[in-house]
């Protein structure tokens, strides 16, 4: 490899395996109804950590005008958010997707 080639791959190895390594995970928020009380959080959390694919699930109770919030991180080449969302709907707690 010429001087020119090795700059290029240092390059392209630097900025590209970052990206690679993040690949297929993403994370969103849902807005989680009917999660009135303490109990409602792992009930919702423990739904969505059951589909397949998600790593982690973080849950804020709901506070007064607002729901239950739930951030969700999940290999999206495995899961998506309509999963997420039956999984919760069955649990008794229907979900959206918050803006
Ligand atoms: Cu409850």
């Amino acid at each position: 490899m010429n001087r020119f080639s090795s700059v290029i791959a240092a390059f392209l190895t630097i900025f590209l395996l970052p990206l690679a390594a993040y690949a297929g995970e993403k994370t969103v928020t849902l807005d989680v109804e009917n999660a009135t009380c303490a109990l409602c959080g792992p009930t919702v959390k423990k739904s969505l950590s059951r589909v397949e694919g998600v790593k982690s699930v973080q849950f804020v109770d709901a506070k007064a005008g607002s729901n239950a919030v739930a951030t969700v991180t999940f290999d999206d080449t495995v899961a998506d958010v309509s999963k997420l969302i039956a999984a919760t709907t069955n649990a008794g707690y229907p979900a959206r997707l918050q803006n």
